[in-house]
Formats: C-alpha cells, structure tokens, sequence
C-alpha cells in the first residue's frame, strides 16, 4: 500500500515553499485527491530509479498498466473506460509526474492527450469503443506521428501522403520524434491526401510500418522517441478518423498536450527548487551555509517568484479550460512562459549546487536536459511567441 511521503504540501512541495506559497486552498477534494495519488506514483514508482533509467536510456514499460490502473491514461476523457476527471485535476498530475521526470510526463501526454484525444474527438462509435478502453488501461499504447524530419513548426509542409486505393488507403512518408512508437499498437498518422490532411489510426504491425528509437538524445533518455517510416501502408476506409478534416485536427490534439506541458514543467521547476533550498542551508562555503549570502537568496526568492507565478498561470488556465473559454493565443502564453521560466529555475539551481550541480547526485541537470526538449516540442519559444504576437496585432508572422 502506497503511502504519501507529505499531507500538507500537495503543490508546492516541502513546508519551506509552502509555507511562502500554497494553492492548496483553491483546489476542491477531488483535485487534490488526483494531485496525491500522481505524487505518490511518481515519488514511490518512478523516482527510485529514475536517475539510472535516464543514464541507461530505460524506459520502464512495466509502469504502463500501473498508470492504467491509477486512472491517469486519458483522465480528462468522459466514458469508454475513461476517469473522466477535470482539466486541473489533470495538470495537478502532469505536475507530479514531471516532478519526477518529463519523460513520464510526455508518456502520459502522447497516449492520453495526443492518441486517445484524437480518437475521442474525431473517431467513429466503433473506433472510439474498440480503442480508448484498451488505451486507458494501459494494455493498449498509442503514438500520434505528425512531425516530419524536416522540422515539426511548419506541419501544413507534410510530405507524408495517403491515396486512395480501391476502398483502402495506401500511406506513405517519414516521421520524426515520435514518442513510443517503437512499443506502441497503433499509430495516429497524420498524411496529405486529395482532400487535405487527414488522421488514420494505424496498427503498427501493419506491413510497411517501421520505427526505430533514436538513441543519441542527451534529453528525455528515459522515455522513448522514434524515426517512422511509412512504407506503402495499406489500411482500409475504417481506419480514417472520419470527423477529423485538415490540420485543425492535429492542432487541436496539440492544445491538449500543450495545456498538461503548462502544468507538467512546474513540477520539474518545484523540483529544482526544493533542491536549491535544501542545499541552500545544507552546503557550507565560506565557513557557513551558502544561503546566508543575499545572492543565494534573491536567486531563491526569484526561483519562487516564476514558479508562484507559473501555478497560478497554469490554475487560471485550468479554468478557463473547465469553462469551455480557453483559447490557442492563451495555451501559448502558458506554454511559452512556463516552459522558459522551469528553464530559468533550474539554471539558478543548479548554480545554488555549484558544481554537484552537473552531477547526477541531483535532479537538476537531468531537469535541464529534458526542459530543453520540451522547449521544443509542441511549438517552440518561437512559434508561441508568433502565436501570441498573432493575437496582438492581427498579423502572420510565420513566413
Ligand atoms: P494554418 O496552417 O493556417 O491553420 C490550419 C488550420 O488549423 C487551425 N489551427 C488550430 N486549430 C486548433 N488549435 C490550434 N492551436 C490551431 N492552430 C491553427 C487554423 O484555424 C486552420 O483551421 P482551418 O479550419 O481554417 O483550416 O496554421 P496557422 O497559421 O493557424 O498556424 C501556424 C502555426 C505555426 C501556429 C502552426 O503551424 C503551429 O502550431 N506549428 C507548430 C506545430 C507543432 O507544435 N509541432 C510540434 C508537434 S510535437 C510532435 O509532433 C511530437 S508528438 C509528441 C511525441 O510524440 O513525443
């Protein structure tokens, strides 16, 4: 029986954060609840071994089912197996989980975000009831292959095609990034065809389907990424997502990703943070601990600042998305400021642990890393930024 190592300090983590900051009191029992049980998993089921698993590039598969069983695969979804919980009781478990590390994070985000979004926003009855319960289980994985290795900002470039054959459909292209699909069942592929782009749900053993993991990422090494190739795939009318009609369709599941990366990133940054205040008053320099000086503690105090900041943007957020008003412009002001403030977080941690800091005796660096790949995925810094300048005055700055 998993026991909390904490009952007071669900989001901000030890009682010396906490005790400047909490939110606890704007969140309701349930959320609390989800935000609990994501602590326990990730401190008592990924934490352990994560440091290991990021040096050996070991994705522990074996905690698939697990996540399944605690209801955390595709939570935001109503029915088919589904927990059907809110936005924020999700982001809650995004920040937990990427606390530990984003690599377990970004699982959760590609099968249940990504994947079963996809299939429970634009699927047939039949595909969503023969997949999304198999997918929230954890029995079943999913991948969602759009980004192409010519670069992931500009998907409307896709070269990755889909023709009509009889009354099949006949793929063909390259993908690149694309989390899990070397161990996944089906593939959400993303193609052009006559009519536009178009979704299909893809079983990777399908003949012509082939991923292979990249292996040389300095990010992320405890999850897995994979180059795609689609080789003549032949699957039947069947397999397409029939409500899904051109690239709204992608950049809608992208929203939803988006939005658990605008919580994720904050557990990474608490974490940093929680490290830089322990060594603060536990590593002695100068003949006493380095947090006396005042620059030690206007970087922690500064640290506090954007993560307070990045939880109650990523609540306001929450929110909004429980109400039905959030829209693209404000997931990529969440995106773009949380994501660059877990950077700068960690970066002032690691200067608190001087040079342990680099060393894997902390959790800092390996924070960093990943950050770096989140940075990137789901629209960079850039493309955010052009998103919110978008909304300001009117006009693309894309090309
Ligand atoms: P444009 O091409 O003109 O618009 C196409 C249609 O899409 C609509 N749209 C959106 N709909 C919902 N949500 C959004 N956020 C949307 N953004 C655009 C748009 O209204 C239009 O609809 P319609 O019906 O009029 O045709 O595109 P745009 O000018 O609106 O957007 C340009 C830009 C640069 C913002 C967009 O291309 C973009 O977001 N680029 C970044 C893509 C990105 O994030 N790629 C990384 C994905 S990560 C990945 O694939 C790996 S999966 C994770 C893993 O496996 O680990």
């Amino acid at each position: 029986m998993m026991t909390p190592t904490t009952s007071t300090d669900r989001v901000t983590g030890r009682s010396a954060i906490s005790s400047v900051f909490t939110v606890d009191d704007l969140l309701s029992e349930a959320e609390i609840g989800w935000q609990t049980r994501a602590r326990m998993f990730a401190e008592q089921r990924i934490s352990p071994t994560i440091e290991t698993d990021f040096e050996d590039r070991h994705f522990r598969s074996e905690l698939i089912a697990e996540l399944g069983a605690g209801g955390f695969l595709g939570m935001h979804i109503t029915g088919y197996g589904c927990a059907g919980a809110g936005a924020v009781s999700y982001g809650l478990a995004c920040l937990e989980l990427e606390a530990a590390d984003s690599g377990w994070r970004t699982f959760v985000s590609v099968q249940g975000s990504l994947a079963m979004s996809a299939i429970a926003k634009f699927g047939s009855e039949d595909q969503k009831k023969t997949w999304l319960p198999a997918m929230a289980s954890g029995q079943v994985v999913g991948c969602f292959a759009l980004t192409e290795p010519t670069g992931g900002s500009d998907p409307a470039a896709m070269t990755t095609r889909a023709e009509r054959d009889g009354a099949d459909w006949i793929i063909t292209g390259d993908k690149r990034w694309i989390g899990l699909a070397s161990l996944a069942t089906i593939a959400i592929v993303w193609a052009q065809t006559a009519e536009g782009v178009r979704g299909f749900i893809v079983p990777t053993d399908t003949p012509g389907f082939s991923a292979t993991p990249i292996t040389n990422k300095l990010a992320m090494r405890a999850s897995i990424q994979c180059d795609v190739q689609l080789d003549g795939v032949r699957v039947p009318e069947s397999a397409r997502l029939p409500l899904a009609e051109g690239l709204r369709g992608p950049f809608s599941c992208l929203n939803e990703a988006r939005y658990g990366i605008i919580w994720g990133v904050m557990g990474a940054a608490r974490s940093c943070l929680e490290v830089a205040v322990d060594r603060a008053v536990s590593r002695d320099v100068f003949g006493g601990p380095i947090g006396r000086f005042q620059i030690t503690q206007e970087k922690l105090a500064t640290m506090l600042l954007e993560y307070e900041k990045g939880v109650l943007l990523a609540l306001h957020i929450g929110r909004k998305k429980e109400a039905g008003t959030l829209t693209p412009a404000q997931i990529s002001v969440g995106k773009l400021n949380n994501v660059r403030e877990a950077i700068a977080i960690a970066g002032q941690a690691r200067s608190v642990l001087g040079g342990d800091g680099i060393t894997s005796d902390f959790p800092v660096m390996r924070h960093m890393a990943n950050l770096e790949a989140v940075r990137t995925y789901e629209g960079t810094d850039e493309i955010h930024a052009l998103v919110i300048g978008r909304a300001l005055t009117g006009l693309d700055a894309f090309k």
